[in-house]
């Protein structure tokens, strides 16, 4: 199809060529680019790379998620349809049920590339394709729906995306051996709770916020003390933009509305949820007069009567832990007066503890609603969407927390494909030219090493409280990273470098390209302290949500907890490891443009996306190397009813017998290598050929069955 002429132009050169493995010319960028540009112009914005799929964002609605288009993609080989993420959940799919293993699909790429997207239209694949009864339809209503509420909770809108997720998901969809899809379970990552108290120009606070407050009835909103206006609320407005035109923000309540019914939440949970939403809203307009002696006193009576209503919590006892903290004097505890900025100081960690809590609270909840009830064995497809790599003008402990992450996956991606597919080749004595790449494994090092990685440094400052400061983490970074390729800071800079850094900077050259980070604020940050009294106070909440958030056993604050970034670190540690006993799939996606734009396909941005997202190297990794490889047993275990030589029975060596077996099936020589252990086979037109062989052979095999038994 792809050769007709059309209009004097052949269609392979409008629509350009659907896996990159075919490219004539697979080493030239501008080739790539070329191929990359021409699809998405005729709005094609899936390409293949061998298995791995490249999306570019279209910024538009394409049409091309439908029911009917789903049907299409059902069952069908990857290569026979054009490319899809249809065709890559259904292979997943189809692959994990005829091998009864578990798999992950690595869904990556910058902030607004589409990450997010794309995982939801896998679920919704799922939710259609796989089979249907009516429990396995209440689990995927949940599996659907679970998405919608920790949007709401996690989501936010930035200046690169009006919808950009503020924390780390990884979703098991679990099935039984039918394939149906009988559970699931969510892990999240470090959400950016700063977020609750303080936006840049031209961001928001997390959606629910603007959603209960424009969406919720009149009636609620009075049970809650709030207004149907969001400009009221301090916490709202920090970024002066509570009105984004491509947000809805009272049919997003809805939807959330709904889903918390489907996901088990019962009316109290809803209840006091938002009472508690509404209290962070309550929190962030608390003001602090001084008193004579320069310390804090609350003022404005109507906050503290609602705070107190909505959290079940005397209004004396509340009063008292938001303008004191208790210290230790002698053997003796005392209350010690806040000054003003003392008090707010606390106000917005208590408003960031509430809410991250909760967020976790939540993400537990929508667990217990996923479980499965049935012991039996499972196998699962994992998706990751993560916070993709971001740079802003001003960039703080956030984005380096969000940058570290980008950096974990993508060492994870070149150590699952371009790594291990170059180390398979070598022990399996398969005889290949070796393809450089750059290793980011430098920059993971650099953050995260036990001695000198930049996390144990800011973890060492954090243990000097009183002495320590963003400036002095910064001097013993210089101290012990100087020299360090990725690191630059004022002082360490070239002449020319120096003029683009201020001295509260470090500027760390990341795979994806160079970020800025501002020290300010990384300390109290990392430490993430709440006072005690503060803790002992929400303990006495009537809130069962809050109640549960700020346990009675919660290790006291004399035994220090994790750092923020330490947490972080373990946790996505612990993620590499759940992903590395799964076989991996990828969707790596792309931005065309900066300004959110359909149509707008900018050349420099996207070649610069294409070389850090290592898609040459994977491209060339793909086109030296073989698409298929199985293990000679599995191999022969398969096929071997294709050959009179092996079937029904081969005694010999499997490595001989699938010598035989690809004899007999006519494979040129260029087509295969036979390994030590596996046979490699370098084009999937060649596998199709011989499942294709195998579906004939097994219909055939059916047939004598069936006239061999009639008789009984
Ligand atoms: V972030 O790292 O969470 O900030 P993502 O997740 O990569 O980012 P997201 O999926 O949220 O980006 O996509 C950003 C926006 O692009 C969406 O809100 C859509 O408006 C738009 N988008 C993305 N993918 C598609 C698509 N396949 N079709 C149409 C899309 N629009
Ligand atoms: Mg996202």
């Amino acid at each position: 199809m792809l050769r007709e002429m059309e209009c004097g132009l052949t269609v392979i050169d409008r629509v350009g060529i659907q896996d990159f493995v075919l490219l004539d010319n697979y080493t030239s960028e501008s080739a790539f680019l070329d191929n990359l540009r021409k699809r998405f112009h005729e709005n094609l914005i899936y390409t293949y790379i061998g298995t791995l799929l490249v999306s570019v964002n279209p910024y538009k609605e394409l049409g091309i998620y439908s029911k009917r288009q789903m049907d299409i993609y059902m069952g069908v080989n990857l290569f026979e349809l054009p490319p899809h993420i249809f065709a890559l959940a259904d292979n997943v799919y189809r692959t994990m049920l005829s091998e009864t293993n578990n798999h992950f699909i690595l869904i990556s790429g910058e902030s607004g590339a589409g990450k997010t997207e794309a995982c939801k239209k896998v679920l919704q694949f799922y939710a259609v394709s796989c089979p249907s009864t009516r429990v396995l339809d209440n689990v995927r209503d949940r599996l659907l729906l679970s998405n919608p509420v920790l949007e709401a909770f996690g989501n936010a809108k930035t200046l690169k995306n009006d919808n950009s997720s503020r924390f780390g998901k990884y979703m098991d969809i679990q099935f039984d051996h039918k394939g149906g899809a009988v559970g699931g379970h969510i892990l999240s990552y470090l959400l950016e709770k700063s977020r609750v108290v303080h936006q840049n120009h031209g961001e928001r606070n997390f959606h629910i916020f603007y959603q209960l407050v424009e969406g919720g009835d009149d009636e609620l909103l009075r049970w809650l003390g709030l207004e149907r206006n969001c400009q009221k609320y301090s916490y709202l407005v920090r970024g002066e933009c509570a009105k984004v035109s491509s947000i809805n923000d009272k049919t997003d309540w809805k939807t959330v509305q709904k889903a918390f019914t489907v996901i088990d939440f019962s009316e109290k949970d809803v209840e006091q949820l938002l009472a508690i939403i509404a209290s962070v809203l309550h929190l962030g307009n608390l003001y602090f007069d001084k008193t004579i002696r320069g310390y804090a006193t609350l003022n404005n009576s109507m906050e503290v009567h609602w705070l107190s209503k909505l959290l079940g919590i005397p209004t004396q006892t509340l009063q008292q832990g938001l303008t004191h903290r208790k210290i230790e004097a002698k053997s003796e505890e005392v209350l010690s007066p806040f000054t003003t900025d003392h008090a707010k100081y606390a106000r917005d960690a208590l408003a960031k503890a509430i809410y991250g809590r909760t967020f976790n609270w939540l993400v537990a909840k929508v667990n217990e609603s996923l479980v499965n009830k049935d012991s039996t064995r499972k196998t699962v497809i994992g998706l990751i969407d993560i916070y993709g790599f971001e740079v802003f003008q001003v960039n703080s402990f956030e984005q380096f927390c969000i940058n570290y992450c980008n950096e974990k996956l993508q060492q994870l991606f070149i150590q699952l494909t371009l790594k291990s597919e170059q180390e398979e080749y070598e022990t399996e004595g398969i005889e290949w030219e070796p393809v450089p790449y750059f290793n980011n494994k430098i920059i993971c090092d650099l953050v995260e090493a036990k001695y000198r990685g930049i996390i144990s440094v800011l973890d060492e400052e954090c243990l000097r409280p009183g002495e320590a400061t963003d400036l002095t983490f910064l001097e013993k970074l210089e101290e012990t990273l100087s020299g360090h390729p990725h690191f630059v800071t004022h002082k360490l800079a070239d002449q020319k470098t120096r003029k683009t850094l201020d001295r509260g900077d470090f500027r760390l050259i990341h795979y994806a390209g160079e970020v800025t980070y501002s020290v300010q604020g990384f300390l109290d940050k990392n430490n993430d302290l709440l006072y005690r009294n503060i803790k002992e106070v929400m303990r006495q909440s009537q809130n069962h949500i809050i109640k549960h958030c700020f346990p009675a056993n919660e290790p006291d604050s004399k035994r220090r907890p994790e750092t923020v970034a330490t947490q972080f670190k373990s946790s996505l540690a612990g993620l590499a490891e759940i992903l590395m006993s799964k076989e991996p799939w990828y969707v790596r996606c792309i931005k065309p443009n900066d300004g959110k734009q359909p149509g707008r396909f900018d050349d420099v941005l996207v070649r610069h996306q294409v070389k850090y997202l290592g898609l040459m190297e994977h491209l060339r990794v793909r086109r030296a190397g073989f698409a298929y490889r199985r293990r000679y047993e599995l191999f022969l275990q398969r096929y071997k009813p294709l050959c009179p030589d092996t079937w029904p029975n081969w005694k010999g060596p499997a490595a001989e017998g699938v010598a035989k077996l690809v004899k007999h099936l006519g494979y040129e020589k260029d087509e295969y290598k036979m390994g030590r252990t596996k046979i490699f086979i370098r084009y999937p037109r060649t596998l199709f050929a011989t499942e294709d062989a195998f579906d004939v052979c097994k219909h055939k095999l059916a047939t004598q069955i069936q006239a061999k038994y009639k008789g009984y």
